[in-house]
């Protein structure tokens, strides 16, 4: 086995080879970008070599820097992880003549399966089942319009060269096939620099299923069963799942059979994926081998228990494969969702920023998180702006659903606009669960998956204003840093009563669909509690306690928990598994004249202990101005704003009954 490897890659599947190669006890090497400096998988690795630039072109798409790096690092070998450079027949050639090993396969199996046309004839032979079609040489229109004819309509052409569905023109009809056809040539030369295409019947409503393989150099070759990743957004794959719902054991065996052949057809060493359509009558076809580690694999390793990358590892060293065929076994079912800094409001537009807060479900047996960020790092522009990967599994679907939709209910980002929400719709859609599953899924459910923004509900406008209330209070206890009872939520804040009647508003701006909604929730003190007046009611909070964001409180006898971010100018609050954002309005008291400046009471019976500020003094907000003491204990009082003290109505040594006015204060510019 090697005893240091290169990770060519960044990000999630970075962090992932360099876990595996830990728990092998291999030393890691990373690269990084300019942009990755401080990421989470130069972090985890024993080494780190600086590439160059932000942009991929620059740094993690360099061969000659990668392997200067890996020369003088000693890595015996160089993981691609997937994207970038793992499908790239001349960086796995450039590896073998600097005498790294490349973990993943021959130069020849990434040339075999890097042609459509070609892939296709490959497999032919190897008596691997295609879609009804021509991909051979003969290119003329007239020529194609006949195999079309034969064939049958709808027929799909589809560029040799192309890949991600792009250079694919579907022909419903003869009289459109032409013009078609001239269009996907046209499309396939600008984007491929290649305008040769294939025809072949079109399947009107496929899945994706796809089959993942393992070759070793001795001649060995086992299927870890399928994976199903129909649901897709441009040839994007948004959720993935193993084992394919509703798979029949001998078609499974079938499939499984067929993607030993066709990897073994293109002598095939290491982790592979044999992906196919899936008919509606269970019949599949061929479409493409990918020649890498996906980014679904983790599934895969659910449903099989079995370590994939520690699989290439051993196959890269030419170990025999940890498994024999028999031997494998499917147990339970798993998902695996992206999470993406994306907007699906806004066409699913990527989103760039900083991650303000990020909580995460606790890992186990049942759920799994995979990624390259934390909390504080940064999604750019220069790269794919996914996340991270959550993979859940239990005993059979539906329970692996459940469990689904419970992490992505505790799954929480601020900073980002992502996918969560998009998410957990679709881990909640009834179509979903009754797997009517086909490439089409979130086109047809598109309205059920894509909410409408919901105006927040009166349990995120309670937790935003009594979190406020609570911070106040903690910022009063920090800056008084006087002795003060720990159990009661409320007594340092209580003091701060503006006015005879005793209330504060607090103003919210609350989007929805980018139209402002001004919500006011005002609190009044009532001794032991507050009373919240909300748009629909009144409610006593008879408790509440903050841990930096977590805020569980009491609602007249209901008790629930929320998290609360303060990003400066809005709050961001999770409760429910929901999400709502509300923005501050800082009404500052100065700023309403009927609430301009006020008078301070007493919020209990009890004694000045200290008079800590002077008729005519400036004060800022939170800071103490009387400390009273009742029952034994010390209360601050702190200013509720900055202001200029205008009179102060007791002293130390004064007794003061409940109410009691203690000072006035003018309220200063906000
Ligand atoms: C097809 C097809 C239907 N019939 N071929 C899309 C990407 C490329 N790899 C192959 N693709 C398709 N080929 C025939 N003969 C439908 C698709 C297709 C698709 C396939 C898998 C996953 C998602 C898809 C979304 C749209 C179309």
């Amino acid at each position: 086995m090697f005893t240091k490897i290169l990770i060519a890659n960044r990000g999630e599947i970075a962090c992932r080879v360099i876990q595996t190669a830990q728990k092998l006890g291999i030393r890691t090497v990373a690269v990084y970008s300019e942009a990755d400096k401080n990421a989470r998988h130069v972090a985890m690795a024993d080494e780190a070599i600086y590439l160059g630039p932000a942009p991929a072109k620059d740094s993690y798409l360099k061969t000659e820097l990668i392997i200067k790096a890996a020369k003088e690092t000693g890595s015996q070998a160089v993981h691609p992880g997937y994207g970038f450079l793992s499908e790239n027949a001349d960086f796995a050639k450039a590896l073998a003549e600097n005498d790294i090993e490349f973990i993943g396969p021959p130069e020849g199996a990434i040339i075999a399966m890097g042609s459509k046309s070609a892939a296709k004839e490959i497999m032919e032979e190897a008596g691997v089942p295609l879609v009804k079609g021509y991909h051979g040489e003969n290119q003329e229109p007239e020529f194609l319009k006949s195999q079309a004819d034969d064939i049958g309509y709808p027929v799909i052409i589809k560029a040799t060269a192309g890949g991600g569905g792009k250079g694919m023109r579907i022909v419903w009809k003869a009289e459109e096939f032409e013009s078609n056809l001239a269009s996907c040539k046209r499309e396939s030369a600008a984007s491929f620099g290649d305008d040769k295409v294939l025809v072949e019947k079109y399947i009107t409503k496929p899945r994706h299923v796809e089959i993942q393989v393992f070759a070793d150099k001795h001649g060995n070759a086992v299927h870890l069963f399928e994976r199903d990743c129909s649901v897709q957004r441009r040839h994007q794959k948004v959720i993935e799942e193993a084992p394919a719902p509703g798979m029949a054991e001998d078609n499974r065996q079938k499939m499984g059979e067929v993607a030993i052949r066709a990897a073994q057809a293109i002598g095939y060493v290491g982790a592979g994926t044999v992906e196919f359509l899936y008919d509606e009558d269970g019949s599949f076809y061929f479409m493409e081998m990918n020649t890498r580690l996906q980014v679904e694999h983790p599934v895969t390793e659910k449903i099989t228990g079995q370590d994939l990358v520690e699989w290439q590892l051993k196959v890269a060293a030419g170990q025999e494969l940890p498994e024999k065929q028999e031997d494998l076994r499917i147990n339970g079912h798993a998902f695996e969702v992206r999470i993406y800094a994306e907007d699906p409001r806004q066409d699913f537009l990527p989103a760039t920023g900083s991650l303000l807060h990020l909580s995460t479900p606790e890992e186990s047996n049942h759920i799994r998180i995979d990624t390259g960020v934390r909390q504080g790092d940064t999604v750019s522009v220069h790269y794919d702006p996914m996340i991270a990967k959550l993979i859940v599994w239990d005993h059979d679907r539906n329970a692996a659903l459940a469990r689904l939709r419970g992490a992505l209910a505790q799954y929480q980002v601020v900073g980002l606009t992502t996918n969560v929400e998009f998410l957990s719709a679709l881990a909640s859609n009834q179509a979903f669960e009754d797997c009517d599953l086909d490439t089409n899924f979130i086109e047809r459910y598109r309205d059920e998956l894509i909410l409408e923004d919901a105006p927040a509900d009166e349990d995120a406008l309670v937790a935003a204003t009594v979190y406020q209330l609570v911070q106040r209070e903690q910022a009063a206890k920090k800056s008084a840093s006087q002795s003060a009872d720990p159990y009661s939520p409320w007594n340092q804040v209580s003091g701060w009563r503006l006015n005879t009647d005793n209330h504060h508003a607090f103003e919210y701006i609350d989007y929805v669909d980018s139209i402002p909604n001004d919500v006011v929730v005002t609190t009044h003190f009532r001794g032991d509690e507050y009373l919240l007046e909300l748009p629909e009611r009144e409610l006593k909070i008879h408790a509440a306690e903050l841990n930096g964001s977590n805020l569980r409180l009491d609602a007249a006898g209901k008790r629930f928990n929320a998290t609360v971010v303060d990003d400066g100018k809005s709050l961001h609050v999770f409760v429910n598994g929901n999400y709502q954002v509300l923005e501050k309005v800082e009404r500052g008291l100065a700023g309403d004249s009927e609430d301009a400046g006020g008078s301070l009471t007493a919020p209990m019976p009890g004694t000045v202990i200290e008079v800590k500020v002077s008729e005519g003094d400036t004060v800022e907000a939170g800071q103490p101005l009387i400390i009273l003491e009742a029952m034994k204990m010390e209360h601050t009082i702190n200013a509720p704003t900055a202001g200029t003290v205008a009179e102060i109505l007791y002293s130390a040594g004064d007794l003061v009954d409940d109410g009691a006015e203690l000072l006035i204060l003018d309220a200063g510019e906000d």
